[in-house]
C-alpha cells in the first residue's frame, strides 16, 4: 500500500499577544480616563487568609456586590485561583465570567494592565513591574511572583498587545489621568525607596508621560494618612471630568489628614492641567477615623509569623476610592454619617451615571477599597 503523507503547515495566528518594546506615546498611545467607555471591567477573588479576616468570606460577599454593581452596565471578568474557582463561580451571578489565575493577592488595580488607546480605537496593555507596594524594602507581602505575571497573562488571553515596561514599579492604583494629557500622583508613593529609587524625580515623570501617553504630571505630596501603599493617589484624589477632580477632606485640624489633604489643595489649586485649564476642586468628606477591631485583627492570618494589621490600626477609610463604569459610580460606604453627604456630592457630580454605595469595611481591611480591586478595560475596536 502506498503511504500518503499529509502535510501540515503550523502558521501563528497574527492576533496573538505580541509583547511590544516600544513606547505607547510614541506608537500614537494613551490612558483614557476612567469616565470614558468601557468594554469590562477585571477582578480578582479573594483568598488570602492574612489580608482577608475570617478566611475572606465576608470580603467575598463585598466583592460579589461590587462585581454585580459594575456588571449591570459592563461586562466583569473574576479571575479565581484553582483551589477558589467553585467557590467564585457558585456566588458570583451567571453573567459574570469566571476564569482560573493564579495571583498572591487581590488588587486587580495594582498589577493588571493599564490600558492604553489610539486615535483608532487599537487597545494595547502596558506591564508594569509588580513589587507588593516596595519588595524587599518596605513591601506588603513575599512573594509576589504570581501577581506580577497578571497582567501579561490576562493581555495573553485577550489577545491584546501589551508594553513591557517591567523595568519599572508602578501600580495602577498610583495614578489617576484625565485623558486628556494630565495625571496625577503622590510624591510618597512615586518617590518611595522600595520602588524605583535609582531614578531621578524627573526620569520618573518622563517614563509616565511616555507610558501614559501624557503631556503633564501633578505631583501632589500626600495620600491618605497609614495607607500602607505609600499613600496611592486612587485613595485621596480623583478625576470626575477633564478639568474637575475630588479630593479626601477633612475640616479637623488635629486630624493628621487635614495638613495632608490640605496640601493637596494648595498645590491642585496652583496648578493647571495638560491643557491649561485651571482644576476645580471638589472637597469630599472622608469618614471619621476607621479603625481594626481587636475581633477583626484576631480574624487576621499572621504572616511570616507577624500580625498583619497592628492593635487598634487607623484604616485608610476614604470615599475617593470609586469605581466608575459605563452606568454607575460604585463607591464604598463606612456605615458613617458622611456616607450619605459623600454620595449626594458624588451623584451632583455624575448626573448621568447611578451612584451606588457599597458598605466596604471587608475591602478596607484588606488594605484598599473598591478602586483598588478593579481595573477598566477601556473600549477599542481590538
Ligand atoms: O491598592 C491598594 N490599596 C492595595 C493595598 C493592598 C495591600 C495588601 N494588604
Amino acid at each position: 500500500m502506498g503511504m500518503i503523507t499529509v502535510k501540515i503547515t503550523l502558521k501563528r495566528n497574527g492576533d496573538f499577544m505580541k509583547i511590544l518594546k516600544t513606547i505607547p506615546k510614541e506608537d500614537g498611545f494613551h490612558m483614557p480616563g476612567e469616565y470614558e467607555p468601557h468594554e469590562g471591567c477585571i477582578i480578582i477573588w479573594p483568598e488570602r487568609a492574612d489580608s482577608w479576616q475570617y478566611g475572606a468570606v465576608a470580603a467575598r460577599k463585598a466583592f460579589v456586590k461590587v462585581a454585580s454593581a459594575i456588571a449591570m452596565s459592563e461586562k466583569v471578568t473574576v479571575c479565581a485561583s484553582e483551589a477558589q474557582y467553585d467557590t467564585a463561580r457558585e456566588m458570583l451571578p451567571e453573567h459574570i465570567r469566571v476564569v482560573e489565575m493564579s495571583s498572591n493577592d487581590s488588587w486587580a488595580r495594582d498589577y493588571m494592565p493599564t490600558f492604553v488607546i489610539n486615535s483608532k480605537g487599537q487597545r494595547r496593555g502596558i506591564d508594569w513591574g509588580f513589587n507588593a507596594w516596595g519588595g524587599l524594602e518596605d513591601g506588603l507581602y513575599f512573594p509576589w511572583d504570581k501577581d506580577n505575571k497578571m497582567a501579561r497573562k490576562f493581555c495573553d488571553m485577550m489577545d491584546t498587545d501589551i508594553y513591557d515596561a517591567r523595568d519599572f514599579i508602578l501600580e495602577g492604583g498610583s495614578i489617576h489621568t484625565d485623558g486628556e494629557g494630565t495625571v496625577l500622583v503622590t510624591e510618597n508613593c512615586l518617590l518611595s525607596r522600595g520602588r524605583n529609587p535609582h531614578m531621578t524625580k524627573e526620569e520618573i515623570e518622563n517614563k509616565l508621560k511616555s507610558y501614559l501617553g501624557a503631556d503633564k504630571v501633578i505631583w501632589l505630596k500626600y495620600g491618605i494618612y497609614n495607607d500602607e501603599t505609600n499613600e496611592h493617589v486612587d485613595n485621596i484624589c480623583a478625576y470626575v471630568k477633564p478639568g474637575h477632580v475630588v479630593l479626601a477632606w477633612t475640616d479637623n485640624e488635629d486630624d493628621p489628614q487635614y495638613a495632608m489633604s490640605k496640601s493637596c489643595l494648595d498645590i491642585l489649586e496652583g496648578e493647571t492641567d495638560a491643557r491649561g485649564r485651571k482644576i476645580t476642586v471638589h472637597k469630599l468628606p472622608l469618614p471619621s477615623p476607621v479603625y481594626i477591631t481587636e475581633e477583626e485583627r484576631d480574624g487576621l492570618l499572621h504572616m511570616d509569623m507577624e500580625p498583619t494589621r497592628q492593635e487598634n490600626e487607623r484604616l485608610a477609610a476614604s470615599y475617593v476610592n470609586f469605581y466608575i463604569s459605563n452606568g454607575a459610580v460604585v463607591m464604598p460606604g463606612f456605615g458613617d454619617e458622611n456616607d450619605e453627604k459623600a454620595k449626594k456630592i458624588l451623584e451632583e457630580l455624575f448626573p448621568d451615571r447611578q451612584v451606588i454605595q457599597i458598605y466596604a469595611r471587608d475591602i478596607l481591611i484588606g488594605g484598599g477599597n473598591i478602586h483598588c480591586i478593579t481595573q477598566q478595560i477601556p473600549k477599542a475596536v481590538k
